[in-house]
């Protein structure tokens, strides 16, 4: 066989994103496998499960990315759960991308007059030191950053502060510099071939993407406590082959009557506002119509109740 006949080598493996709650893993993955599996929102603390999601590089390889919820200290059972799912993740990937919020870093290090990490991201750093996981440090939101002259000194004190093999700066929101970060994960892949199917996007089923994509809307249309009183559950799930149309129903659960009220809203107008919003990401993501039925259920205390938190695949 002549050296131009030799198939290529391929690159393939587990790649963690881990980091702080907000600071764009989820956004930054859906980026790369050009669809959205996980939900994003401007609100911290939005994934609540490991996520596994597939992208194909034809004749280079594959990154499975294992989305994680953001590492941050909490009492809340829910929330000490979350944390130890991305703490988790570490144990059972090739590659760990701790990903920063850029923007966050340069103000803080502006207000507080000091050239080091913000607390919150050492004890983030802490927690994978303690693992002693190899890893590429992203600093996202770079389009956020006003003066580019900012950008090279906050690389140089990230460099020095860490021991990672990298630092790639991003923005998960407008593509740059994606496939530079891209061909850098691959570089640091096992050389082996792929490790599923080329059309395998997600470990997660339609109805946990369905539910997703409602907690989504309720994220996005509520404030305060309300959003992290929320879980969604699929009660049924039709996609019927023979008509261009998915049957959802689902039940949204919150902690309390109050949280109720603010869900349905004046003349139920909200649950409608939210319903549309998640029926037309829905559509978009099966290719199908949608009709989708939502329904509100007070279940007091669900966020500390082990029972709850594993039905939710959340403990
Ligand atoms: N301007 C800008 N916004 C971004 C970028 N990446 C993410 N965002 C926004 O930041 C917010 C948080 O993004 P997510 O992807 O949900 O963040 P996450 O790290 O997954 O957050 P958790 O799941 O809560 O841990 C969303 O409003 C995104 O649109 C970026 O590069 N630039
Ligand atoms: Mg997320």
């Amino acid at each position: 066989m002549s050296e131009s006949t030799q198939p290529p080598q391929l690159s393939s493996g587990f790649v963690a994103l881990v980091g702080q709650p907000n600071v764009g893993k989820s956004t930054l993955m859906n980026g790369i496998l050009e669809v959205k599996v996980a939900i994003t929102t401007p609100k911290p603390q939005t994934t609540r499960n490991r996520i596994l999601g597939v992208q194909t590089f034809p004749e280079k390889g594959q990154i499975c990315f294992v989305d994680t919820p953001g590492i941050h200290r909490s009492k809340r059972r829910l929330n000490r759960a979350m944390t130890d799912k991305a703490l988790r993740s570490l144990e059972e990937v090739d590659l760990v991308c701790h990903i920063v919020d850029a923007a966050k870093i340069v103000d803080w290090q502006k207000r507080s007059g000091r050239a080091e990490l913000p607390p919150e991201e050492k004890f983030v750093m802490d927690r994978l030191d303690d693992r002693g996981v190899e890893g590429v440090l992203v600093v996202n939101k770079i389009d956020l950053v006003k003066s580019k002259l900012d950008l090279l000194p906050l690389i140089e004190t990230l460099t020095e502060a860490s021991d990672y093999h990298d630092v790639v700066p991003v923005s998960a929101l407008t593509g740059e510099n994606q496939d530079t970060l891209v061909g850098v994960l691959l570089d640091h892949l096992p050389e082996q071939g792929m490790l599923f199917p080329e059309e395998m996007l997600t470990d997660r089923a339609e109805r946990f993407i369905a539910a997703e994509y409602v907690r989504e809307k309720v994220m996005a249309q509520t404030r305060d406590e309300v959003p992290y009183g929320v879980a969604v559950e699929v009660e049924t799930f039709r996609d019927d082959d023979r008509r261009d149309l998915v049957e959802i129903s689902v039940v949204i659960h919150v902690e309390r009557e109050g949280q109720k009220g603010i869900l349905i809203g004046k003349g139920g107008r909200r649950i409608k506002a939210i319903g549309k919003a998640a029926r037309g990401d829905l559509e978009n993501f099966f290719g199908k119509q949608v009709y989708l039925e939502t329904r509100v259920r007070v279940e007091p205390g669900w966020s500390e109740d082990p029972r709850f938190l594993r039905r939710f695949d959340y403990e």
